[in-house]
């Protein structure tokens, strides 16, 4: 066995003269490293524990085996209570407008194509760290940004609104949506008695529950997925004048979804579809990018249009108040150890620098206090901002101390402030943080506002704003959903409920389900509810807004990092293969060959054999040849294959009209997103299906 080189010793990075530097420790995981314990002893046998003869019992003694079994049966930490399933990329946001009018945020604020480096964190929120990525769910979205003048964290999520209004019921519903606690079940989605009851009894929640049965609640890509702030802010600027705002953030990949067969089957074939993706993109240098944009609210007037900015379950349609570009994110990155980075991340809403400030919106004050709480649960003690993840990257200076896993060594006898004995530092600054002098006054009482208790006009307006086939879509979500719900009157109240957003959406639910409509028509809104009478018929800030639909305004048609299957028949030479594989790379596209026999596999080089490839991988299609296997078990795969996809509304080009009529022969001629090339693959014809995403009419 060749003898590892002996380990040259560098000299110690952790006594250093500094203050309050920041330490990085690193473990290398490099071809020069030797093995060592945790102290930096090197290790002669990695293979065996100590023991009384080869078979005898281990001794206690043997603390190398002991520091390695302890720091194994610590390795994990408990998995965030919501958004537990997480995947990031590090990159950076690069600002395209000034934005000093408004705010005089540091990173917001300057000359054009100044950079701010960001690390992001995309999430589910109901399964735990190892659940399926494609479940219908809300998708979160954080970013942290490393400004100048400190941290700022976004901590938003892939829908504009949310399910409650005020933070008080939180926990009962993350209790409600996550796993039943008798029998820990479901894991990663929300069909289940208990959520449907909570939200049944919470007419509050419609708005959202829309968004979630909606295409958006099953993205294609975290890379195509919009983020929202949710809550209103504030921007505050230089001469100390306040807006409220509401952050959005557009992926330049376009906003997409899969179709709901597909993402189940995602959820078996590959559970990590989505982290997958993610990565995959970034390493083949495909470098995901949002726009990020600010909705401004020049008045100090918390309603806009009839519409309260503090009420997170409504939104302001950007036709009604316009979106302005304040920069690009983008990552390029991926993570270089999932553990240190991607789990322990810690964001935190109330992470804002000078010139970004809160609103009253109750459900935003209580995140306020939560986030930090949480870590100092989940990572342990009070120094996670010391993690290399969570540093800031500007310098720190305060005389918070101690505590444990305090790693930073701050030299010097002062802990305190005022002092003289280090001329007062570190000491406060004018350019420091200060809250918005805002004029408050009233009676202390748990009460909402008046205006907190319509809950449908918005709702109405979202089901109202999509395409019949997103209609459909939803109509099929709820009633998914609903069957998985065992208790009939939980059934029959959410149907009682959807009467208030649209008649015929509760009727079609109500068919699918079996129930009586009229019946539910009658029952009404569950007593004790906060919306009163009166709130029930109030008309949208508009009827239709068509940034709320996917299909009408948010398929940008880039197809950059698609993934194309090449499947190859048995007739099919190398040469042929080869060139539409080029054609695809040159267009950025991704793909893989797959064929039908082992042999034609090692003749083409291929990527796959027919009886291990899965079609929900892929976004299109191109059969090349016209001859199958002659092997019925193989050509019933390739058969299966081909009709997944198209089942999946993706784009097929058949190079051999013999191919297709073998393979799909129910398919009419001109079906949308299905092509007959005769001979010859039709490169271009091929794009433009592509950059339709979905072949909808197919339904
Ligand atoms: Fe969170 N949320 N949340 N949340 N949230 C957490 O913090 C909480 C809310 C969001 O990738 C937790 O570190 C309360 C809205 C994201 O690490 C926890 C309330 C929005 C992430 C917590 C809310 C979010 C979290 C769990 C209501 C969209 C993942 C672990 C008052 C605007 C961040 C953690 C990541 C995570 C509390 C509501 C977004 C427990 C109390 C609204 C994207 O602290």
């Amino acid at each position: 066995m060749k003898k590892p080189k002996p380990l040259k010793i560098k000299p110690n990075r952790n006594t250093n003269k500094n203050t309050d530097k920041q330490i990085k420790l690193e473990v290398r995981s490099d071809d020069q490293a030797t093995l060592t314990t945790n102290q930096g002893l090197p290790i002669s046998d990695n293979q065996n524990s100590l023991k009384v003869g080869a078979r005898g019992p281990t001794l206690l003694e043997d603390f190398i085996l002991r520091e390695k079994i302890t720091h194994f049966d610590h390795e994990r930490i408990p998995e965030r209570i919501v958004h537990a399933r997480g995947s990031a990329a590090h990159g950076f946001f690069e600002l395209t407008n000034d934005m000093s009018k408004y705010t005089k945020a540091g990173f917001l604020n300057g000359p054009k194509g100044k950079r701010t480096p960001i690390f992001a964190r995309f999430s589910t929120v109901q399964g735990g760290s190892s659940s399926a990525d494609s479940v219908r769910d809300v998708r979160g979205f954080a970013v942290k940004f490393y400004t100048e003048q400190g941290n700022y964290d976004f901590v938003g999520n892939n829908i504009p609104v949310f399910f409650i209004q005020d933070a008080i019921k939180f926990p009962d519903l993350v209790h409600a949506v996550k796993m039943e606690p008798h029998h820990g079940m479901p894991q990663g989605g929300s069909a289940h008695d208990n959520f449907w009851d909570f939200v049944s009894l919470m007419p509050e929640s419609t708005h959202m529950l829309m968004w979630a049965m909606s295409d958006r609640g099953i993205p294609r890509s975290l890379r195509m997925i919009q983020g929202f702030g949710v809550h209103t802010f504030r921007f505050i600027n230089e001469k100390g004048k306040s807006v409220f705002v509401k952050f959005h953030l557009k992926p330049e990949q376009g906003v997409h979804s899969l179709v709901w067969d597909e993402a189940q089957k995602l959820n078996g074939k590959d559970p990590d579809y989505h982290r997958r993706d993610l990565w995959e993109s970034i390493n083949q240098g495909y470098f995901p990018a949002w726009q990020f944009f600010a909705q401004i609210f020049e008045s100090d007037n918390e309603v806009f249009k009839g519409v309260d900015l503090l009420d997170p379950t409504k939104l302001i349609p950007e036709e009604l108040s316009p979106l302005i570009p304040m920069g690009r994110l983008v990552l390029d990155r991926n993570p270089d150890n999932f553990f240190a980075e991607t789990e322990q991340v810690a964001f935190h809403p109330g992470h804002v620098v000078p010139g970004i400030d809160f609103s009253n919106d109750p459900l935003l004050q209580g995140r306020l206090f939560s986030y930090t709480d949480t870590q100092l649960s989940r990572l342990g003690g009070p120094n996670f901002h010391e993690l290399p993840i969570n540093q800031a990257k500007c310098p720190v200076h305060n005389n918070q101390r101690d505590g444990i896993h305090r790693q930073t060594i701050v030299t010097g006898r002062v802990n305190y402030e005022p002092n003289s004995l280090q001329k007062g530092c570190p000491m406060q600054s004018a350019e420091g943080f200060a809250t918005y002098s805002e004029k408050l006054s009233g009676l202390k009482a748990r009460e909402r506002p008046n205006s907190f208790s319509d809950h449908f006009s918005q709702a109405k307006m979202f089901f109202d704003s999509q395409t019949e086939s997103e209609q459909n879509h939803i109509i099929e979500a709820f009633s998914f959903e609903l069957t998985k719900v065992q208790i009939p009157h939980i059934r029959e109240q959410i149907v009682s409920n959807l009467v208030f957003v649209d008649e015929t959406l509760a009727k079609k639910v109500a068919d699918n389900l079996g129930l009586d409509f009229k019946a539910a028509k009658a029952r009404g809104l569950p007593k004790n509810t906060t919306s009163p009478k009166s709130s029930i018929n109030i008309k949208p800030v508009v009827a239709k807004a068509d940034s709320l639909s996917l299909q009408k305004s948010l398929n940008i048609p880039s197809i950059d990092s698609r993934r194309i299957a090449i499947v190859a028949l048995d007739d099919v030479a190398k040469k042929e293969v080869d060139l539409v594989k080029e054609f695809l790379k040159a267009n950025k596209l991704s793909c893989k060959v797959i064929t039908l026999t082992p042999v034609q596999r090692s003749a083409l080089n291929a990527d796959e054999l027919i009886q291990q490839a899965t079609s929900v991988e892929f976004d299109g299609f191109v059969i090349l040849g016209e001859q199958l296997s002659k092997n019925k078990k193989l050509d019933g795969l390739a058969q299966d294959f081909i009709t997944e996809g198209f089942k999946h509304l993706k784009t097929i080009e058949f190079v051999s009209t013999r191919a297709k009529a073998s393979l799909l022969p129910f398919a009419e001629k001109n079906e949308d997103g299905l092509l007959v090339s005769k001979g010859k693959f039709s490169s271009k014809a091929f794009l433009n299906e592509l950059k339709k995403h979905k072949h909808w009419s197919r339904e």
